[in-house]
């Protein structure tokens, strides 16, 4: 495996960790301030972030690269409120989304095709999760300060379902 590769894959990898570690702490703040919904959404999305990462240290591993396991800082105990919490998770998966952009460029750049090919999977992904965060957000944003809204918003976080752009019919 090309050295820049490996580079920006362990990069990667560290970013797929702390993006679990960061919703994680979301998770966790939620659930002490009562709000399972939201609580049980950002348990979700960590263990997702943390599959994330164990895809990329598989992959580097198995190309005959050498995967860097990160240490991480503490991420924020505190959060202000629910929507200040839907706002970080969709400016996090916009920075992520654009760190996938440059790792697809080394790739090109170093003629690495498989690699290529591998992170187009992560391509997708981001683009189902901006949608999701953005859809959540406008959520969040219409109930406003309204405890009642944000009681219901928060029980039926977990059915809300986001179809993104690349896997819609557009026949249908
Ligand atoms: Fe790893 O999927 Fe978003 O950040």
């Amino acid at each position: 495996m090309k050295e820049k590769v490996e580079k920006a894959l362990n990069d990667q990898i560290r970013k797929e960790g702390e993006s679990s570690q960061f919703y994680l702490a979301m998770a966790s703040w939620a659930e002490a301030e009562g709000l399972e919904g939201t609580s049980n959404f950002m348990y979700k999305q960590s263990d997702e972030e943390r599959f994330h990462m164990l895809k990329l240290v598989k992959f580097v591993n198995e190309r005959g690269g050498k995967a860097i396991i990160p240490g991480f800082d503490t991420p924020p105990t505190d959060f202000e409120s629910v929507l200040n919490v839907f706002e970080l998770l969709l400016k996090h998966e916009i920075q992520i989304t654009e760190s996938i952009n440059d790792l697809v460029e080394v790739c090109l750049n170093e003629k690495d095709y498989p690699t290529h090919n591998f992170i187009q999977w992560y391509l997708s992904e981001q683009l189902e999760e901006e949608a999701s965060a953005r859809t959540i957000l406008d959520k969040v944003k219409l109930v406003g300060n309204d405890k009642a809204g944000l009681y219901m918003f928060d029980r039926d976080l977990e059915t809300i379902t986001v179809t993104p752009a690349n896997t819609v019919d557009p026949g249908a």
